[in-house]
C-alpha cells in the first residue's frame, strides 16, 4: 500500500536545493568539523529533536542504535513530526524540516525549541550531509515516509502502514563524500548520552550498538536529573552532608535548574550548561550562581554568628571548596561569547539564577542548619589556609625578587638558553636520577629528581602545597609560576618529560604528577608541553645484540622475529634503576629513537578528567586499583 500525502512539486524546490548544496559546500559552517567530532555532532542534532519532545511533556524514551552499516537510527515516542501541509511553504511539516535550512521548530506552532546552540541548526543539516536518511512517523494510526538521498527527496511523504504506537523514527548514513571519518565511536556517543540523559530528568535514553557480534545495549535514566549528576561526580568522593541541594525555578523566559553538594576534598567541580550544551567558559549563568552562594552563605553566617560582624567575609572559592555543582538553564536565545562561543552573554541569566538561587538557598539553610554549619566550618578553614598560603607565597615572591631567580639544587639544567630546544626530565628516585643525569644531553636536556611520592595535591590545602619541597623545585625549574602568576612565556623548556617506572607505583607517582601540573598549571597540559616517557620493560639479549620491547605484545614479536630459543636472555626491567646510564639514554631519552606520550586533555570532557583524577586522588581505595589496571585514558600517543 503506498498513498501519496503530497504531490505537489514547485519551483520552491530549487531554492530548497541551492540550500542544502549550501551545506554540503562548506559542511564546517554548520556542524563545526568534517572530522569525528563533527560526525557526531549529527548524532546530537537528531537527538535533541527527541528531547525538545520531550520538554514539551510528550516523549518519555529516545532509543539510538549504532546499526551494523555504522548508519545511525533515532526513535522517540513523542506525537511524531507534523505531516500537515505547511502553508508557507506548500509542503507537509516534515518535509520542511528535513529539507529547509534552518527550519527546526518554527514549523506547526506550538513548537518549543530550547536545545541547540552553538550549532543548532537542525535535521535540515544531517539530511543534506547524509548519503541517505529516512524518516518515519507514527501518527493517528498511521506510519507515513520520506526518504532523502544527500538532502534530494526520493519521493512525496507516503503512507506506508498502520500502528498503534506514535513517534518519530530517522535513520541516515554520513555521506563518506563529506566526512573524514564515518565510524561512529560508542564511547563518545555515550558519554553524551548520558550527560543528555543527567540533563533532561525522566527521560529514558537507550543505546545500542549492533555492529558488535553481541550488540551492546545501556540504559540511562535519571529520575532525580542533574541532582543524580551531581551524586555521581561525588561517587568516588566523601560528601560532607547527605542531601543534595535542589533549586529549581523559572524567571521571566528563563527556567533555571541548580544541583550541589560539599565533599570533603579542596576541589570545585562546577559544570555549567545552556541549553544542554556545555558552557566550559561559564558565562552570565555561572556568575550569576556565584554571586548567589557567596552572598547568601555569607549572610547565614553572619545572621547565625558563624562570622562575627567585624570578621572578614568568606569569598566565594572558600564556599566553593570541595564543591561539586551542576547549572542547567534553559533560555530561547542564547548568546554565546568568547573566542571558542563557549561562555554565555545573556545578562538577564545571570539575575535569573541569582533570584532563584538566592531564594531557594536561604530556605534550604534555614531548615537545614546543621548542613549549613558545616559548609561553613568548612569555608572558614578554607579562609585560614588561605591566608597562610598567601603569606607563604608572599614570602616566596620576595625571595626571588631579593636573591633572583634561584633554580633548585637538585636540578641538572642544560646549557641551551633558548627553551624552545629544551627539555626536562622529572625523575622518579635519585638513583634514576643519577643515570638520567650522566645519560643525557647535557645541551638540551634538563633532569629533576624527585625523592619518592610527591604529595596528593587533591587531599592537601594550598598552604601544604606551597611550602612542599618537590612541588617548589619544579615550579622555580619551570619558571611559570602558578595559579594567577602563571605566565608560559616564562616556561624554560619546551617539553616536560615525567619518567617514572614502569608499574602501578610508577603509574601512581605520575598521576600525582600529572594532578599537580592539571590543577595548577593546566596550560602546560592544553598547549602539549607535557609527556610521560616510556621506559622498556623487557630487555632481550641474544648473541651480543640487544633488543627492547615496552610491552608484551612486542616482546613476543622480538621473540618471533629472532627466535625462540635458549640463547634468549630476558630481563624484565623492574625500574628505571635497574638501567644503566646508556641503556637509559638508547632506549627511553634518546630524541632519535624514544617514544614520549602526549598528555591531552579532552576540552568536551573536563568534567569526565575530574572524575578520572579524583578515581585516582580520592580517598575510596577499590575504584583506584581498577583505574590503575585500565590505564590513563587521557594520554594520547604520540611518536616522535
Ligand atoms: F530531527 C528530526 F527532525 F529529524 C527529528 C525530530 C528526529 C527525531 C528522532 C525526532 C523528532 C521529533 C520531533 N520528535 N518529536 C517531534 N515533535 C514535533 O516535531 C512536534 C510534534 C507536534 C507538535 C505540535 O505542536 O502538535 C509540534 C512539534 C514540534
Amino acid at each position: 500500500m503506498s498513498t501519496e500525502v503530497n504531490g505537489e512539486y514547485g519551483a520552491d524546490q530549487i531554492q530548497i536545493l541551492e540550500g542544502l548544496e549550501a551545506v554540503r559546500k562548506r559542511p564546517g559552517m554548520y556542524i563545526g568539523s568534517t572530522s569525528i567530532r563533527g560526525l557526531h555532532h549529527l548524532v546530537y542534532e537528531i537527538v535533541d529533536n527527541s528531547i525538545d519532545e520531550a520538554l514539551a511533556g510528550f516523549c518519555s524514551e529516545i532509543q539510538v542504535t549504532i546499526c551494523k552499516d555504522n548508519s545511525i537510527k533515532v526513535i522517540d515516542n513523542g506525537r511524531g513530526i507534523p505531516i500537515g501541509i505547511n502553508h508557507k511553504a506548500g509542503l507537509p511539516a516534515v518535509e520542511v524540516v528535513f529539507t529547509i535550512l534552518h527550519a527546526g521548530g518554527k514549523f506547526g506552532g506550538g513548537g518549543y525549541k530550547v536545545s541547540g546552540g552553538l550549532h543548532g541548526v537542525g535535521a535540515s543539516v544531517v539530511n543534506a550531509l547524509s548519503e541517505w536518511l529516512e524518516v518515519t512517523i507514527y501518527q493517528n494510526g498511521k506510519m507515513y515516509r520520506q526518504r532523502y538521498e544527500r538532502g534530494k527527496v526520493m519521493y512525496p511523504l507516503k503512507e506506508i502502514g498502520v500502528t498503534e504506537r506514535t513517534g518519530t523514527e530517522v535513520i541516515f548514513l554520513p555521506d563518506k563524500e563529506i566526512f573524514e571519518e564515518t565510524v561512529f565511536d560508542y564511547e563518545i556517543l555515550r558519554q553524551r548520552l548520558r550527560e543528555m540523559a543527567f540533563l533532561t530528568k525522566g527521560i529514558k535514553i537507550i543505546l545500542t550498538d549492533e555492529r558488535l557480534e553481541e550488540p551492546k545495549t545501556r540504559e540511562f535514566y535519571y529520575e532525580g536529573g542533574i541532582k543524580e549528576y551531581v551524586a555521581y561526580l561525588n561517587r568516588h568522593k566523601n560528601p560532607l552532608y547527605d542531601q543534595i541541594i535542589y533549586c529549581e525555578g523559572q524567571r521571566d523566559d528563563i527556567y533555571v535548574e541548580v544541583a550541589l553538594q560539599h565533599n570533603n576534598s579542596y576541589q570545585e567541580g562546577t559544570y555549567s550548561f545552556v541549553n544542554n550544551i556545555t558552557t566550559p567558559e561559564g558565562g552570565t549563568h555561572l556568575t550569576g550562581f556565584r554571586n548567589a552562594l557567596t552572598k547568601t552563605f555569607n549572610d547565614y553566617a553572619k545572621k547565625n554568628k558563624i562570622l562575627k560582624e567585624n570578621e572578614t567575609n568568606l569569598t566565594g572559592e572558600d564556599i566553593r571548596e570541595g564543591l561539586s555543582a551542576i547549572i542547567s538553564i534553559k533560555i530561547s536565545e542564547p548568546q554565546f561569547e568568547g573566542q571558542t562561543k563557549q561562555k554565555l552573554g545573556n545578562s538577564e541569566a545571570r539575575g535569573a539564577v541569582e533570584s532563584v538561587v538566592t531564594e531557594q538557598l536561604t530556605y534550604f539553610l534555614e531548615q537545614n542548619p546543621s548542613v549549613a554549619k558545616m559548609i561553613c566550618d568548612k569555608a572558614v578553614l578554607a579562609q585560614r589556609a588561605r591566608d597562610a598560603a598567601r603569606k607563604a607565597r608572599d614570602l616566596t615572591r620576595r625571595k626571588t625578587a631579593l636573591e633572583g631567580t634561584s633554580l633548585p639544587g637538585k636540578l641538572a639544567d642544560c646549557s641551551d638558553k633558548d627553551p624552545k630546544n629544551c627539555e626536562i626530565y622529572i625523575v622518579e628516585g635519585d638513583s634514576a636520577g643519577g643515570s638520567a643525569k650522566t645519560a643525557r644531553n647535557r645541551a638540551t636536556q634538563a633532569i629533576l629528581p624527585l625523592r619518592g611520592k610527591i604529595l596528593n595535591v587533591e587531599k592537601s590545602r594550598l598552604d601544604k602545597i606551597l611550602v612542599n619541597n618537590e612541588i617548589k623545585a619544579m615550579i622555580t625549574a619551570f619558571g611559570t609560576g602558578i595559579g594567577e602568576d602563571f605566565d608560559i612565556e616564562k616556561l624554560r623548556y619546551d617539553k616536560i618529560v615525567i619518567m617514572t617506572d614502569a608499574d602501578v607505583d610508577g603509574a601512581h607517582i605520575a598521576t600525582l604528577m600529572l594532578t599537580f601540573l592539571y590543577r595548577f598549571m593546566p596550560d602546560l597540559i592544553r598547549k602539549g608541553h607535557v609527556y610521560l616517557a616510556q621506559p622498556p620493560l623487557y630487555k632481550i639479549d641474544k648473541n651480543k645484540k640487544v633488543y627492547y620491547a615496552y610491552d608484551d605484545k612486542e616482546l613476543n614479536e622480538v621473540l618471533s622475529e629472532i627466535g625462540r630459543d635458549s640463547n634468549n636472555k630476558i630481563q624484565r626491567y623492574k625500574g628505571l634503576g635497574e638501567m644503566d646510564a646508556e641503556q637509559l639514554w638508547d632506549t627511553t631519552m634518546d630524541p632519535e629513537k624514544r617514544i614520549l606520550l602526549r598528555v591531552t586533555i579532552d576540552e568536551e570532557s573536563e568534567s569526565e578528567i575530574d572524575v578520572v583524577f579524583n578515581t585516582l586522588m580520592g580517598d575510596k581505595v577499590e575504584p583506584r586499583r581498577e583505574f590503575i589496571e585500565t590505564n590513563a585514558k587521557y594520554v594520547k600517543n604520540l611518536d616522535i
